[in-house]
């Protein structure tokens, strides 16, 4: 969320900056004298929303927030937050003479159950997009700027849960460019349930409540005395939880499943009036991916997806926990520590010997399983100025653990961090949790809303809803066992994403839709899928399966490479997704190797750049 505002803000600045800075005619068409029009709402580009524009798109500014549900005027509220001041909208970070991009701001209106004509409710999906072409002036000569793209590059970050409108401000200027050469528009939706759109997800009033609430829920197997004990405990927290959110959004939960999203993205689709869909889905959006393409085979474009789900086993019983498993522990093993001693000390903390003894990947595990089994017995302390007193438990380091490894550009410092904290320093290992683990922060303002969190477990536990269930606890006590033996990493938080789901099924009836079709439709068109070697969260096994039942109607890069999708770059990868993005080409092989273009710990800055501008999709639930 800070790095949202960050971006956000940068936009706003830079535009300030080059008011300031721009010459003589630029300067006339955003003078104090066309500001002033504020009543006519008219501006240098003519006014917003255009007419007949779907998605009522308006430039946006940083006060652009969505009517209400229950606004009786909603295309009129939205209208009047229009603001005709071109100093207020956000512009591309490109020169402003030279094609500047803009991003516009809109929604788009839905029905909450698309099964049910005489159900009148709707969602409202709050939808940005970045238009290449900027904007034209009023009178000025038809010419390509202004106009919307051939094709639009809708994008999903996954989750379920994250927020499209943020990967958009996040990302789009950069997808843009790496993967159509800066020709698509790119948009990003908040998917039903999530951030701005509406309903928007929490169910808990404030953040810091839910804070609280994770101190003690986000205990580990392996640090409770009895197990059985604490998943009582666990399990009757999801019960309070869920319980609080049927109290807050009634049956909206029955709406949420991977189906509605892919028929909202169709909607999408047509509100574009693009004939068929070009997109890149990453994650959880790979599910959403795949389900559109078989529920929408003759809609079906252009579209990219990757960090691969593999959408059957979502619909078992804590599938979509035990699915995630296979290679975060190959990941620490073999990139964050065989990659530090490859890399030397220089880059690498942990490379350092701190005995006489040649450290290798075999001595340097066992020492950090050491420091980390330390903590079972009695957590480090530590001190922030932000915090105060601070506690390092087992279940806090290896939370810290697992989203590094979704991204190999935090290596280091997670590599120093733990490197310090066997040196008995824990400032930089405080510092990390009190940043990634909390989300209110006494020091800022209140935010409007807080963050629509639960979405994720209502999506998940709808998408698993036919499967049987056992009564009793035992199974889900053995599934415990079973995920944190499997894998010391991933294992606890799979597993606290998918226990809810033991009491969705007592406070709701069944979904509206749930696909249960096969993945083997005929598609209009092949789409690509890129899956990763070292992916923490969505292995190269899911890939393979669903390229072996998708056959023909997709091809397939095995990107070899660290973190949770293609952030580690590979020039391979990126000419392979812009040739089918731009020119609907794709290799003859099903399956085709690319390698990460550098190694972690060596990165040089370009390539930082672009990773942590993905660092945005960094949650445990990605
Ligand atoms: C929006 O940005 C303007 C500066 O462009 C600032 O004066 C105003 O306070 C901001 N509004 C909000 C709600 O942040
Ligand atoms: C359809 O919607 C109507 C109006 O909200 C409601 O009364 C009815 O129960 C719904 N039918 C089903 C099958 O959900
Ligand atoms: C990504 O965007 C940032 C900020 O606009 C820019 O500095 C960087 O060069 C971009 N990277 C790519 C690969 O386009
Ligand atoms: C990923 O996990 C699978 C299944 O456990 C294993 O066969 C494969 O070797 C692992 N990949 C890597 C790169 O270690
Ligand atoms: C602990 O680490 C911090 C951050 O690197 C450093 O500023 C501090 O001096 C260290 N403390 C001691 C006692 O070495
Ligand atoms: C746990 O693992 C055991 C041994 O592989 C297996 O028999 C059992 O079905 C698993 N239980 C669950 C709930 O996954
Ligand atoms: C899809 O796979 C199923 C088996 O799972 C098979 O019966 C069906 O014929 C296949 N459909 C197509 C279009 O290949
Ligand atoms: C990847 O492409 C960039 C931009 O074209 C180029 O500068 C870089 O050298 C390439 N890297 C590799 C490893 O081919
Ligand atoms: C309305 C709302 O909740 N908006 C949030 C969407 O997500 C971004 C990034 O997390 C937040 O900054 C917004 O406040």
């Amino acid at each position: 969320m800070a790095v949202h505002h960050r971006l956000f803000w940068g936009v706003v600045i830079a535009a300030i900056f080059f008011y300031a800075a721009v010459p003589q005619p630029w300067r006339d068409l955003i003078s104090p004298l066309n500001l002033q029009n504020h009543k006519s709402k008219q501006s240098p580009y003519g006014r917003f929303p255009r007419f007949n524009d779907a998605f009522h798109f308006v430039p946006c500014t940083n006060t652009s927030v969505l009517p209400d549900l229950d606004d009786a005027n909603p295309e009129k509220s939205w209208a009047s937050t229009f603001n005709p001041n071109p100093i207020h909208w956000s512009w591309g970070y490109r020169d402003p003479f030279a094609g500047r991009g803009i991003y516009l701001c809109g929604y788009l209106d839905l029905p909450m159950d698309y099964t049910n004509a005489s159900d009148q409710r709707i969602v409202r999906l709050a939808v940005t997009k970045y238009q290449v072409s900027g904007l034209a002036r009023t009178g000025s000569p038809p010419t390509k700027s202004g106009q919307k793209s051939a094709r639009t590059l809708v994008i999903e970050p996954g989750g379920p849960g994250g927020s499209g409108t943020s990967y958009a401000w996040h990302a789009a200027e950069n997808l843009t460019q790496r993967l159509s050469f800066g020709q698509y528009d790119v948009l990003g939706w908040d998917p039903r349930g999530v951030n701005a759109s509406l309903p928007s997800v929490s169910c808990f009033p404030y953040d810091s409540e839910r804070d609280r609430w994770s101190l003690l829920g986000g205990t580990y197997r392996e640090t409770a005395s009895s197990p059985d004990s604490q998943l009582a405990i666990a399990d009757a927290m999801n019960e309070a939880v869920l319980n609080a959110c049927r109290e807050k959004y009634g049956d909206f939960a029955r709406f949420v499943s991977t189906a509605f999203v892919a028929r909202d993205m169709e909607e999408i689709r047509k509100a574009l009036r693009e004939d068929d869909l070009t997109a890149y889905l990453v994650s959880y959006g790979t599910g959403i991916g795949q389900t559109y393409a078989n529920m929408f085979p003759e809609s079906v474009g252009r579209i990219v997806m990757d960090g691969m789900e593999y959408v059957r086993d979502h619909r078992l019983l804590g599938g979509f926990g035990w699915t995630a498993l296979d290679n975060s522990t190959n990941a620490w093993h073999d990139g964050f520590l065989g990659e530090c001693l490859d890399a030397g000390p220089d880059q690498c903390a942990l490379a350092q010997a701190k005995s006489k003894e040649v450290v290798s990947v075999d001595s340097l595990e066992k020492r950090m399983t050491s420091l980390i089994s330390s903590l079972l017995s009695r957590p480090a302390v530590g001190y922030t100025a932000l915090a105060g007193p601070s506690l390092i438990t087992y279940s806090s380091l290896i939370d810290l653990i697992y989203m590094s490894m979704y991204n190999a550009f935090t290596w280091p410092e997670l590599a120093q961090l733990l490197s310090d904290l066997e040196d008995g320093n824990s400032t930089l290992v405080a510092k990390a949790l009190e940043s990634k683990r909390w989300t209110y922060n006494p020091t800022h303002p209140l935010p409007p809303h807080p963050l629509s969190e639960e979405l994720g477990i209502l999506v998940i536990c709808a998408d698993s809803y036919d499967a049987p269930q056992p009564e009793n606890l035992d199974w889900w006590g053995d599934l415990w066992h079973n995920m944190t033996t499997q894998n010391w990493i991933a294992g606890n938080s799979r597993f606290f994403d998918v226990l809810p789901c033991r009491q969705f099924k007592n406070l709701w009836e069944a979904p509206a839709e749930l696909y249960r079709g096969d993945l083997n439709h005929t598609l209009k068109h092949p789409v690509l899928l890129i899956s990763e070697t070292y992916d923490p969260a969505t292995p190269l096994r899911n890939g393979r399966r669903l390229l072996a039942e998708m056959g023909r109607n997709a091809r397939m890069v095995v990107h070899h490479g660290y973190g949770h999708s293609s952030r580690d770059s590979s020039n391979c990868t990126d000419d392979i997704a812009r040739t089918y993005l731009l020119h609907g080409r794709l290799p003859e092989e099903q399956e085709t190797n690319c390698y990460a273009n550098e190694k972690p710990y060596r990165y040089k800055l370009s390539s930082s750049m672009l990773q942590s501008i993905s660092m945005y999709s960094n949650g445990a639930l990605f």
